[in-house]
């Protein structure tokens, strides 16, 4: 299978498995991915740590080879699947880290943009150069790496094919961390310091930060006086301000 999915811990892993061709996109493995974030949407995991097998690559973008000779229609719809597929990690319960360990190009980096948190290996190169092909990004990344980077730099990213290394991603916002040591047990890492918080209210934060970039200063400040409002709702944060004052740890339930 092009895409695997175990539990290391308490997170699901999700690796992308076709080193021979350095991990890149095929449609079927599109649609993999596809089924397996909504495996792990559906279940109890804590967190999801998304990488890439072999040494070499985290993903090198769409599968080249197949995306020549198609006419306007399947194209549109493969654009149209590929990001319907990375919007699911918008909507997971839980939060996703992609650890980029080695190259992340075009589909491959716009798979990393979709996820909640990026960290990189110190080897990691990263890139969109879909404009060397005489392409643009068709999976989000016209529309993710602005909102992260701020747009004069996605510009040059995106117009001149430019590749960041990990240290360049780190410096500009595009990484979390640059991590030294095995990439799965640094995803794992990164997870714990959001695993034990309350997954509904991990959720309602994350909503209510990725909105903020979509709509007015007044329009998101309504949103997070909802979603906060929602928040106080829930059973954890009765916990949560209960362990406060009673001086001990909170033990959250999810609820
Ligand atoms: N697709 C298919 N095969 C790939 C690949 C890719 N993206 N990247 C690498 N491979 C394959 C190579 O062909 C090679 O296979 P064999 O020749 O051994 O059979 C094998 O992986 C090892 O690659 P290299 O021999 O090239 O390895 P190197 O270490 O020398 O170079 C590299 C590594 C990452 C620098 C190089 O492989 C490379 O430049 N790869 C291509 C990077 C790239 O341009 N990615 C695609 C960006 S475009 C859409 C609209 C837009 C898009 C998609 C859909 N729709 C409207 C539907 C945009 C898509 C993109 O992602």
């Amino acid at each position: 299978m092009a895409i695997e999915l175990t539990r290391v811990d308490e997170f699901a892993l999700i690796t992308l498995n076709r080193p021979e061709a350095l991990n890149a996109l095929s449609f079927s493995l599109i649609r993999d991915l596809g089924r397996a974030l909504d495996e792990v949407a559906a279940g109890e995991a804590r967190g999801l740590i998304i990488t890439g097998a072999g040494v070499k690559a985290f993903c090198a973008g769409a599968d080249i080879k197949e995306l020549t000779g198609r006419s306007m229609m399947p194209q549109r719809a493969g654009a149209e699947l590929g990001q319907a597929t990375f919007a699911k990690l918008d909507r997971l319960p839980v939060p996703s880290v992609a650890v980029i360990n080695g190259y992340a190009f075009g589909g491959g980096l716009e798979l990393a943009l979709a996820c909640t948190f990026r960290i990189a290996t110190r080897n990691a190169k990263m890139g969109l150069p879909e404009i060397k092909l005489g392409l643009i990004p068709g999976y989000g990344g016209t529309q993710r790496l602005p909102r992260l980077v701020g747009e004069a730099r996605a510009l040059e990213m995106i117009m001149t094919g430019r590749t960041v290394d990990a240290e360049e991603a780190h410096r500009i916002g595009l990484v979390n961390r640059m991590v030294d040591g095995d990439p799965v047990a640094q995803g794992v890492a990164f997870a714990r310091g959001f695993a034990e918080y309350s997954r509904p209210v991990l959720a309602l934060a994350r909503d209510a930060a990725t909105r903020a970039l979509d709509v007015p200063l007044t329009e998101g400040l309504k949103v997070e006086a909802d979603l906060s409002t929602l928040a106080f709702q829930t059973k954890d944060a009765a916990e949560g301000m209960a362990a406060f004052i009673d001086k001990r740890k909170p033990k959250f339930r999810d609820e």
